[in-house]
């Protein structure tokens, strides 16, 4: 179909290459996905990565789950890779010898009157108390027994190992990739290696004026090979369709031997007819603006 995203033609239209898969901390064959939503696990608080707490399974995408920690709202969801080192089955943590805890932030519990002081207090499982209930230290641990006991809890088989970080940052000054989008993390979108420095690799998403765009370290598991989306059945988002140049096109362009980060996006989409821009030629050819 005309409106379908082809990464072949795409890459053409833009005289781009795509990040071999290599530079990625992704497995070369995807995982499948074994969770079903419901089931429950283990998974760190991403607002206080020490924390670990019980996590629900909210939906699944590609490979990727939607998860909610038990005790949170609906608006503190976050997504992992069913090989992501954040998640383990119920009872690793246990088994490891460490505690369980309620999340944090304004959506958990600790900010619930009622809670003070019974946290420091709970045992290895932690399960939110229906609305009403009314905790004490002895009544807790059973209620958690018991709500756990009615759950699905993830079998072991569906965690993945997770893939080996790749031995250092093999990403290039205008690569394309597919990566999360992390305002809206849902979204996996295509995307331009802008600048490399050190471990960091600057994401910027194709047709979107820097917006969106991000620093991540290069094994970052938000980044993607080109193909990813379409190979794990994940919905690809289509690029912006701004043309990711400045309004006015500069008279005389300020150093044009450094090429602008924005100059590397490519317009997909532009209006009819097309502004006078800068032709967009040799992007394989171009330097990294830095690579100290
Ligand atoms: N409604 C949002 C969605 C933006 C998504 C951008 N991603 C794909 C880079 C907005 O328009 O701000």
């Amino acid at each position: 179909a005309k409106d379908a995203f082809s990464w072949e033609e795409y890459l053409k239209e833009t005289s781009s290459l795509p990040a071999p898969p290599g530079c990625f901390r992704q497995a070369r064959v995807p995982p499948s996905n074994d969770f079903k939503v419901g089931m429950k696990l283990e998974a760190h608080d991403p607002r206080n990565s020490t924390s670990v707490c019980i996590a629900t399974v909210m939906g699944l995408t590609g490979v990727r789950l939607r998860l909610r920690l038990d005790g949170s709202d609906n608006s503190n969801d976050f997504w992992r890779l069913v090989d992501s080192a954040d998640i383990q089955p119920i009872g690793s943590c246990e088994k490891n010898g460490d505690m369980l805890q309620p999340p944090l932030g304004e959506g958990g519990r600790q900010s619930d009157p009622r809670a003070a002081g019974q946290w420091e207090r709970t045992p290895h499982l932690f399960v939110p108390p229906p609305a009403g209930f009314r905790m004490n230290a002895s009544s807790w641990p059973m209620f958690l027994l018991r709500t756990l006991n009615g759950a699905e809890m993830a079998p072991a088989a569906a965690f993945k190992k997770e893939p080996p970080k790749p031995p250092q940052n093999l990403f290039r000054f205008g690569m394309k990739l597919e990566a999360v989008d992390k305002k809206n993390p849902y979204l996996i979108c295509p995307a331009t290696v802008g600048e490399v420095k050190g471990d960091e690799v600057f994401v910027m998403f194709d047709g979107w004026r820097g917006a969106f765009d991000y620093w991540c370290r290069y094994e970052s598991r938000d980044v993607f090979p080109v193909g990813w989306c379409s190979l794990t059945r994940h919905s690809l988002q289509l690029p912006g369709n701004s043309a990711s140049l400045p309004k006015a096109v500069p008279v005389l362009p300020a150093s044009p031997s450094k090429p602008s980060r924005r100059s590397m996006q490519s317009p997909y989409r532009l209006p009819n007819p097309l502004p006078a821009l800068p032709v967009r030629k040799g992007v394989r050819g171009r330097r990294p603006k830095s690579e100290t």
